[in-house]
């Protein structure tokens, strides 16, 4: 792996925010792209941050501050990623399911379907069921997302499936899912339209979401 990545990834971890900025503009000079320096510097970090969470080995404010410096290294990157084809495909509301406060992964898929052609109206963190329908109606929405990283928020996913359909308006929005603990088997099973498994992959599957009716089958990328 490049030096500079291995240097990302310890800065993250190590929560040194004051390097992050030159850092990431280090890495572009280099030619590496902005999703490369997210996945496998910043990315990386947190994901030893998360083990070494769970093994009492780091604690709440070391996740906060590594947290803040992937928000860094993230809003440093944006500028510099690639546009695709900017024609309208559709209107996404997205936000964090009801309880979880989570945002770096979900504005992550945010980015990736706004550069890439989708008005994305994003709900931020902790957003209720009442809040996603109602924002959908006034906004004649097309794709419902969802992400959760928090065991006890994804039943707020199943919720909103469920409550579509109780109101009589499944037919009307896709229903997409994601997060650390989200999986195919997971979107399939509470009934959703399609899952991804990254913010890259998201904009193929919400594409290919935009093709299908509702219910009309799971659509899966795991990029
Ligand atoms: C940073 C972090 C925090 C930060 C969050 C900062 C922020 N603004 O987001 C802070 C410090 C606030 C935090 C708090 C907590 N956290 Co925390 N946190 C993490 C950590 C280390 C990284 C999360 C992250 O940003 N990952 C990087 C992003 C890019 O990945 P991602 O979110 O999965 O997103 C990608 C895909 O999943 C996908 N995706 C995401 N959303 C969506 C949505 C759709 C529709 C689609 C298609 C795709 C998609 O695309 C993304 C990009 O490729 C994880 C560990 C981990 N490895 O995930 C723990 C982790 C999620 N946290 C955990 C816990 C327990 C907590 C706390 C309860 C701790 C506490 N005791 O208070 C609180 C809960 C707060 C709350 N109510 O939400 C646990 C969750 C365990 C569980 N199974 O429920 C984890 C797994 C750590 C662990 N191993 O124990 N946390």
């Amino acid at each position: 792996m490049s030096d500079v990545l291995k240097r990302i990834e310890e800065a993250v971890y190590n929560g040194d925010e004051s390097i992050i900025v030159d850092l990431a503009n280090e890495a572009l000079k280099e030619g590496l792209g902005p999703q490369e320096i997210i996945d496998q510097g910043g990315v990386a970090a947190l994901d030893r941050l998360g083990t070494d969470f769970d093994n009492l080995e780091v604690f709440l404010p070391e996740l906060m501050i590594g947290g803040d410096c992937m928000k860094l290294l993230i809003e440093t990157l944006v500028p510099y990623m690639e546009k695709g084809a900017s024609a309208y495909k559709g209107k996404i509301v997205i936000g964090c399911a009801k309880g979880d406060l989570h945002d770096i992964g979900k504005s992550l898929v945010a980015t990736q379907l706004s550069v890439n052609g989708f008005q994305v109206v994003d709900l931020g963190v902790d957003v209720s069921t009442n809040r996603f329908i109602d924002t959908a109606e006034a906004e004649k929405a097309d794709i419902l997302a969802v992400s959760s990283l928090l065991t006890t928020s994804q039943y707020y996913m199943e919720d909103l499936v469920k409550r579509l359909e109780q109101e009589g308006k499944r037919g009307k929005y896709r229903v997409a899912v994601g997060g650390g603990p989200i999986n195919a088997d997971y979107a399939k099973k509470i009934g959703a339209d399609g899952y991804s498994r990254t913010a890259h992959s998201a904009v193929k599957m919400a594409e290919r979401l935009m093709k299908i009716q509702p219910k009309e089958e799971l659509v899966v990328e795991l990029g």
